[in-house]
């Protein structure tokens, strides 16, 4: 059973998006590069609505749920950052927390059915959410990024093979300052997937962006 849905959430997490209205600029905005990442190809998609100008209330609400119709439509994972009540309200198909967001025993029993990412910056967070049973790591950030406020030190792509090396067998999502350049030597040390604000939110043309990332990504699975 674990190993079925490790390896089905491997091939979910190989793009994926991270983004709210505020990395947008507006809600309409926001839309627009969400329905073109999905005509790209990303494969999952994480609501995270947080930081300086966020919705909040009934407007995020609305939001993550046009947000979630339009990824089920297109067989897009819907994951909900941080906020375990939206995930429940718009029913995602997961949750995804970082190191400061609560207690993980907690967060797995309510997250029961649904998949559960946690954000890990070191080989012991990633050996305390295992044991807490998450679904999937977010490693991070693999390089200097600009999109988050309080990101710590970039770890390299050295901490994905460190963990592989310690056994860590959960499907593992580098994150941070990954572009089409770099997206490459994150899965050849031996990623899943990676996840991205900028280098989809922040381009002229998202729907190509993503494409061109897909593209390399899945090469760099074959191993070409
Ligand atoms: N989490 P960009 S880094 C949301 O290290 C987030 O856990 C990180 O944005 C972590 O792709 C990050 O623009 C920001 O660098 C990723």
């Amino acid at each position: 059973m674990r190993t079925s849905l490790n390896a089905e959430v491997k091939q979910q997490l190989s793009l994926y998006f991270v983004a709210g209205t505020m990395n947008c600029n507006s809600p309409a905005a926001f839309e627009r590069i969400l329905l073109q990442a999905i005509r790209g190809g990303i494969t999952a998609f994480q609501f995270r609505e947080k930081g300086a100008n966020c919705l909040s209330g009934e407007k995020r609400f609305e939001i993550a749920i046009r947000a979630k119709k339009v990824c089920r439509e297109h067989g897009v994972l819907f994951i909900v950052n941080d906020d375990l009540e939206l995930m429940k309200t718009v029913d995602a198909d997961g949750l995804h927390v970082g190191q400061k967001d609560g207690d993980l025993k907690t967060i797995r029993h309510e997250t029961k059915g649904k998949i559960l990412g946690v954000s890990a910056h070191t080989l012991a967070e990633a050996e305390d959410a295992v044991s807490h049973g998450a679904d999937y790591l977010g490693v991070g950030p693999i390089y200097q990024t600009a999109s988050k406020e309080d990101a710590e030190e970039p770890v390299g792509v050295e901490l994905i093979k460190e963990l592989l090396m310690n056994n860590i067998n959960l499907p593992l999502v580098g994150i941070g300052g990954i572009t089409i350049d770099n997206a490459n030597e994150v899965i050849q040390a031996g990623a899943d997937g990676a996840a991205v604000i900028s280098a989809i939110s922040g381009m002229d043309n998202p729907e190509e962006a993503s494409r061109k990332m897909i593209d390399v990504i899945q090469s760099a699975k074959r191993g070409e």
